[in-house]
């Protein structure tokens, strides 16, 4: 893996580009040299010749280093995952991470992956059983993503974690596992989490609803 990217005219863009990788770069820009500091130290630039005197080119070297509990790269073949925390894993191009995890019904897993967003988008997905249905997302631009879900029924559920754009980035995994009771507790009109699986109702009173974290509620009336 050796993303590449060509920048025409503008060395300001090629250094935020280098300020974005977590990795060494070169970067060569016929007929000039400079060098720059990025954020992890000095940075020392290559420079090579070239017919276009305003094209450069940043080049990220040494290959992704992926963490420990590769191979994980698909759901069905995620690695099982009890509660704790789970520092310095990895995001390498292209390469998913997927942890399974065993709940019981009414268990609440509560999954939090942290990173500098600025190094790399990192996203998450929590999966339902048997690898068919996505259940929660959480794709924001912030130095975290959460996942919070509680079960219906007892059964393996996977944690999906990719880079958004092909991004690569380290992070941390905290993962949490609360008790029947402890998490957020949905209300009998569920699961009404989308348009399609709106949940029917006529003129009444509903009370004691409940909208648990990235929990939508959806209602159909006909009319
Ligand atoms: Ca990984
Ligand atoms: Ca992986
Ligand atoms: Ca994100
Ligand atoms: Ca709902």
């Amino acid at each position: 893996m050796k993303p590449r990217a060509f920048i025409s005219a503008s060395l300001v863009a090629v250094t935020l580009l280098a300020l974005s990788s977590l990795t060494t770069a070169s970067l060569s820009v016929a007929g000039e040299s400079t060098a720059f500091l990025t954020t992890a130290g000095a940075f020392a630039p290559t420079f090579s010749g070239g017919r276009d005197g305003f094209a450069a080119r940043l080049e990220q070297s040494g290959a992704c280093s992926d963490d420990g509990l590769e191979e994980n790269d698909t759901c069905s073949t995620a690695p099982p995952l009890t509660a704790g925390t789970y520092p310095n894993l990895q995001i390498c191009s292209g390469d998913d991470d997927y942890y399974a995890v065993d709940l019981e019904a009414g268990e609440t897993i509560r999954a939090t992956i942290t990173f500098l967003n600025f190094g790399g988008d990192l996203d998450m997905y929590l999966v339902g059983p048997g690898c068919r249905t996505r259940l929660r997302s959480s794709t924001s631009n912030l130095n975290f993503e959460r996942i919070e879900y509680t079960t219906v029924a007892a059964a393996t559920y996977t944690l999906q974690v990719f880079g958004f754009g092909q991004a690569e980035n380290s992070y941390d995994l905290d993962l949490e596992v609360l008790p029947p009771g402890a998490g957020c507790v949905d209300d009998n009109l569920e699961e009404n989490d989308t348009c399609g699986r709106a949940t029917l109702v006529t003129p009444d009173i509903y009370p004691n609803l409940q909208i648990c974290r990235g929990d939508d509620d959806w209602f159909g009336v006909n009319v």
